[in-house]
């Protein structure tokens, strides 16, 4: 029934079609939108002001925004968007492969950011000159209750930002969200004047501070839109065997670290990227010995679900979902369970430095390239531009206490090495990176010089017909004039593994 998840009278009378609030929006306009890991994005607003893009052009015009949001959303939203060219600007993440091409062949500015690092930076105004900084804030809620707050929906992200510094503000009412969401959230908006910023009271991983509804300004909302659309729930792949093989080596690792007494084997909380590597090592941190553990991450996924079920997991602090349909389904079937379980924080809480360190996480992430003395590149394909995007993962790596990135060893049927003398693209470097891991073994940094850590990359990590090509390019190094002896490199011969991809399709010499 139209209205029945709309229960402020004022904001009743704000009711219109998705064409209708489009239409608010100017072209130029800057717009804050929800959504994270394609989870509580808008999806009725987003797809009208696609067909307005397609509609100016068609008639030699433009509409182009400047898009921001917590970081990936969905097709309504990134796909159709950037199909039309209707992006201008997008900030601070993106997963989509309609928007990656379009910023790889230039036609999308693109701004890769620190998730935590978002909501500041909108906050100082970098990205708008609008009243409060940006125009429109368009923000998927699950409710809008009776004195005009409203149950979030499926993701926190950066809302509290764009309700606070947006001049006006559309809403999207989903009401394919459970209600049963409300009391899941706990919504603390940081101060970041900088040197005005209080302790952040987070002093566990299941600590709640906050209110549970978002508390915006009423007078600000221009347009209430009502919507009945799923999130872009992906579908969950099970592990191959390449995934278990990672997962059994930092099983291994952390099983050494409870033996050492240097965690106990609750182990410390756990941040978890998504995909299939990450699904694997769920999967064996819910066999393994490990009990009563916590998890201060990003995103919930399945195999967060399974260990919350087997009691493994107590409880999971993130920013969003992102569950495949049948966990959607579940999840919902167990939502009264999980409300006690499930704490969603906006992302400057949830990524937030000050907590990772003083909860000394574990972070664990996929990367794409990592070098011989472990700098790490988690976002660039050499020649081929950006992949995603930094996302939580540099928010994680520089403040936990363990700092894992996982890759398979080869990339495209073992011709692109993910062990190369110097990454392309450096996103994490040596010093916040303890471990990398890949099928083959876990090189652990900790304690090491970068020729000793070069060492135990080349021999636990790459694969075994990369390692003599490695082994020549250090030894080498070492002797070469040019380079000074710390971290021995030959700037002629750095990216000859990508130079040698680019011209031949592969890293390996030809015999
Ligand atoms: O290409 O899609 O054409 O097959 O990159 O690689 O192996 O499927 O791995 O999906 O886990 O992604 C780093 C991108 C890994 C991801 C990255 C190609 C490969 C494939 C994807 P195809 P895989 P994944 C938590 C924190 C940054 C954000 C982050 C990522 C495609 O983990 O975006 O960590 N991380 N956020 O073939 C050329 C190489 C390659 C390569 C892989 N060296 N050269 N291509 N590929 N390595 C996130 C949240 O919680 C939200």
């Amino acid at each position: 029934m139209a209205g029945n998840r709309v229960l402020n009278k004022q904001l009743q009378s704000k009711i219109m079609p998705a064409e209708a609030a489009a239409a608010l929006i100017p072209n130029g306009a800057v717009v804050g939108m929800s959504g994270f890991t394609g989870a509580g994005y808008p999806k009725a607003v987003p797809i009208a002001l696609a067909k307005r893009a397609l509609d100016e052009r068609l008639k030699g015009k433009a509409l182009k925004l400047d898009v921001l949001t917590g970081a990936s959303t969905g097709p309504e939203q990134d796909t159709m968007m950037s199909i039309v060219e209707a992006q201008r600007f997008r900030f601070p993440y993106q997963g989509d492969a309609a928007t990656r091409e379009k910023i790889n062949a230039g036609l999308i500015e693109y701004q890769d950011m620190h998730l935590s690092h978002a909501g500041t930076l909108v906050r100082y105004g970098y990205y708008g000159k609008g009243k409060n900084n940006i125009d429109f804030a368009l923000i998927e809620v699950t409710k809008i209750l009776e004195d005009g707050t409203a149950i979030p929906s499926s993701s926190c992200g950066a809302n509290n930002v764009y309700f606070e510094h947006a001049d006006k503000i559309i809403l999207e009412v989903n009401s394919w969200q459970d209600e049963r969401l409300e009391g899941m959230h706990d919504i603390i908006s940081v101060n970041s004047v900088h040197g005005q910023r209080q302790p952040i009271p987070i002093l566990a991983a299941d600590d709640r501070k906050g209110s549970k509804v978002w508390k915006f300004d009423l007078s600000k909302v221009v347009a209430v839109v009502e919507t009945d659309n799923p999130d872009r729930n992906a579908p969950f792949k099970a592990p191959e065997e390449i995934h278990k093989k990672i997962a059994g080596h930092i099983m291994d690792f952390f099983q050494g670290e409870v033996k050492a007494g240097r965690v106990s084997k609750h182990l410390t909380p756990l941040q978890s990227g998504v995909g299939n590597i990450a699904n694997a090592v769920l999967v064996g941190l819910n066999e393994g010995p490990f009990d009563r553990m916590l998890s201060y991450t990003e995103v919930i996924q399945d195999g967060m679900l399974d260990m919350l079920d087997s009691g493994k997991l107590v409880a999971a602090s993130a920013t969003a979902f992102s569950v495949s349909p049948e966990g959607q389904v579940r999840f919902n079937k167990k939502i009264d369970q999980y409300r006690k379980q499930i704490i969603l924080r906006p992302q400057e809480i949830s990524n937030n430095p000050e907590v990772i360190r003083r909860l000394g996480c574990i972070a664990m992430n996929g990367f794409v390239e990592a070098d011989i003395y472990g700098h790490v590149n988690s976002t660039h394909i050499a020649g081929k531009g950006i992949e995603n995007g930094i996302g939580g993962s540099g928010d994680f790596a520089r403040n936990s206490a363990y700092t894992i990135f996982m890759s398979p060893a080869t990339a495209k049927d073992g011709k692109i090495s993910a062990i190369v003398p110097f990454a392309s693209h450096i996103d994490h470097t040596e010093h916040d990176v303890s471990g990398i891991v890949t099928e083959y073994g876990f090189a652990d940094l900790r304690g090491r010089s970068p020729k000793e850590k070069a060492k135990e990359i080349i021999e636990k990590c790459a694969a075994p017909e990369y390692r003599p090509i490695l082994w020549d390019y250090v030894k080498r190094a070492m002797k070469s004039p040019s380079a000074g002896l710390h971290s021995p490199h030959m700037f002629t011969e750095a990216f000859s593994f990508h130079n040698r991809y680019l011209q031949t399709g592969d890293m390996r010499p030809k015999k």
